[in-house]
């Protein structure tokens, strides 16, 4: 570790035993679960870097972004508008959740029935490790679920910043006016923060830019229609987990590389799998960084993922936003008509997800679906009841699967999904 990062992380406040032991981990688990794989696409080299690099390198651009006057926005969901963030001249990060900290801690502020996913996010903050949480200047946090409503009032007392979304459960009419007021409100808190007015020509310019990202991950997720996959899921996974977090115009261009060299690999019919190798879709719940348990199972199984209907990934990134607006309120209009189609399992009723998850059967060629609930996800698991019976009356095998962040089940969830891979054979 170099003297200067040690130095960076101190000046964050950071734990810097518990924030060591950490990046530890996480660096174990990468090289053990990515550098393991055999013939990665050499695109992947930058992931490897920015992995490295997470707590270092993009959190000193992110400070130096922060003394050159920008401020950094920390979001826990997609509904948050990245369009609208990089308009007001801040830079959104995504906190990612993915591994479990403190849980003792943890379990003094919130039951233990709590979701893995929230119960991380208080880890974090509580172990003082995650250097984008504390360099954040403020932290968005959205009335989704019920454990995310309920957790962000403990969370208000030890954030500083804590803008809170609220956000409709119902796609009518009035859901719609609810999503544009509360991103017109969140506008306005980002222009007090920043000093800085969010004009049509900044609107336009950072909606292409979103628009280019996602576009870049629309091309990669359609070269995994291939039969040999050029790419595992588990570096796809990481793609789509990278997005979060990296600089969006150096993260388009290392995605587009990544294309290029999986259509020549596509060309000569290179695989990461041979060709036949059963193919699975996850579908549920989102799975954070260092959250790779499921795929790594998966794919140690001798089967290969070729989609996530999950929020990293398809649900998170599909539809592009329409930039042909020439006002700042048509373009909001369009801004919420994008993510107003975004199927979170929060939505009642929520018929497009079904809709969804068939479609990406077929057009990902899936032979079954792993559909992946965290425990005491109620929105996930509740909804995994019709995505069963939707794929069973259409005779597409689905694997239900309940989970946490520990290791403890891996054995357990090993056999349970070789079972499941030997029945696609
Ligand atoms: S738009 S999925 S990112 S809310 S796993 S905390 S739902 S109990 S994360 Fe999400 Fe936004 Fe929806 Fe996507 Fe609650 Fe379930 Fe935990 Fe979850």
């Amino acid at each position: 570790m170099s003297e200067d990062y040690r130095k960076m992380w101190q000046d964050l406040g950071l734990d810097l035993d518990a924030h060591n032991a950490l990046l530890n981990v996480l660096g174990q688990g990468y090289q053990q679960v990515f550098l393991s794989q055999q013939d990665r696409p050499e695109g992947m080299g930058y992931f490897d870097f920015v992995m490295s690099e997470v707590h270092g390198l993009r959190i000193k651009e992110l400070l130096d972004e922060k003394a050159a006057g920008r401020k950094i926005i920390g979001s826990y969901c997609v509904f948050v508008p990245e369009e609208i963030v990089l308009a007001a001249d801040a830079t959104l990060v995504g906190l990612c959740s993915g591994a479990d900290f403190a849980t003792e801690d943890v379990e003094k502020l919130l039951p233990r029935n709590t979701c893995a996913l929230i119960k991380s996010s208080f880890g974090f903050k509580i172990g003082k490790v995650c250097p984008y949480l504390e360099s954040a200047d403020m932290i968005v946090g959205e009335n989704t679920c019920d454990g995310k409503k309920k957790a962000y009032e403990s969370l208000d007392g030890l954030i500083d910043n804590l803008f809170i979304m609220d956000l409709p459960q119902v796609k009518s009419e009035n859901g719609r006016v609810l999503l544009k007021a509360e991103y017109q409100r969140f506008k306005a808190s980002l222009e007090t923060l920043t000093g800085v007015t969010v004009t049509a020509d900044a609107l336009k310019s950072s909606i292409c830019t979103v628009n280019a990202k996602r576009a870049a991950l629309h091309r990669l997720s359609s070269l995994r229609k291939a039969d040999p996959a050029p790419i595992s899921g588990l570096d796809a996974l990481l793609a789509n987990q990278v997005f979060f977090y990296d600089n969006p115009a150096r993260f388009t261009d290392s995605v587009n590389k990544i294309c290029d060299e999986l259509e020549q690999r596509i060309a000569s019919k290179q695989g990461v799998f041979p060709e036949k190798t059963p193919r699975i879709l996850v579908s549920g719940c989102p799975q954070a960084v260092p959250n790779w348990k499921l795929p790594m199972i998966v794919e140690a199984a001798g089967a290969v993922i070729v989609g996530e209907e999950s929020c990293v990934g398809e649900r998170g990134t599909r539809n592009l936003t329409d930039a042909s607006g020439e006002t700042v309120d048509e373009m909001i209009e369009a801004i919420v008509d994008r993510y107003f189609k975004v199927d979170c399992a929060i939505f009642t009723p929520n018929p497009e997800r079904l809709d969804h998850i068939q479609q990406m059967v077929a057009d990902y060629k899936a032979d079954g679906v792993i559909y992946y609930g965290l425990q005491f996800c109620q929105p996930y698991l509740m909804e995994s009841m019709p995505v069963e019976k939707a794929l069973e009356e259409k005779n597409i095998p689905c694997l239900r699967i309940e989970t946490d962040y520990s290791m403890e089940d891996v054995g357990q969830l090993t056999t349970r999904v070789e079972a499941f891979v030997e029945q696609l054979r």
